[in-house]
């Protein structure tokens, strides 16, 4: 017998899961900042081309975030969820090794 004629014919063979009330809470994945800290050797372009290939800025922007950077120490490259950040910073810290400049890229939870 199939199960609809098992459900007409009031077998309750096959049970039906009932349609939730409330999707469950799904927490929102924790965020992350990568930063860039400043130096007094890494060139200036080398920064500005890392800021537009890497985080996808603007000219206007990464120079924006280079002068943070110097103003301040650090600044913000951009913020994601840990495996992009991750992936960011090895990035970084891998062309930034290959051109020995001693930029240094790290990440922090926002
Ligand atoms: N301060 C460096 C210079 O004057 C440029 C620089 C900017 C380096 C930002 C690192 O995160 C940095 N050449």
């Amino acid at each position: 017998m199939s199960p609809k004629r098992q459900r007409e014919s009031g077998d309750p063979g096959v049970s039906v899961q009932e349609k939730p009330k409330s999707r469950p809470k799904l927490e929102q994945p924790k965020r992350y900042k990568v930063l860039l800290h400043n130096d007094d050797y890494t060139p200036r372009e080398f920064v500005l081309q890392i800021l537009i290939y890497v985080f996808n800025k603007s000219e206007a922007d990464a120079m924006a975030i280079i002068r943070h950077a110097e103003s301040h120490g650090t600044a913000v490259a951009g913020v994601y969820t840990f495996e992009v950040a991750e992936t960011k910073v090895a990035e970084v810290m891998k062309v930034a090794t290959e051109a020995q400049v001693p930029l240094l890229c790290t990440l922090e939870p926002e």
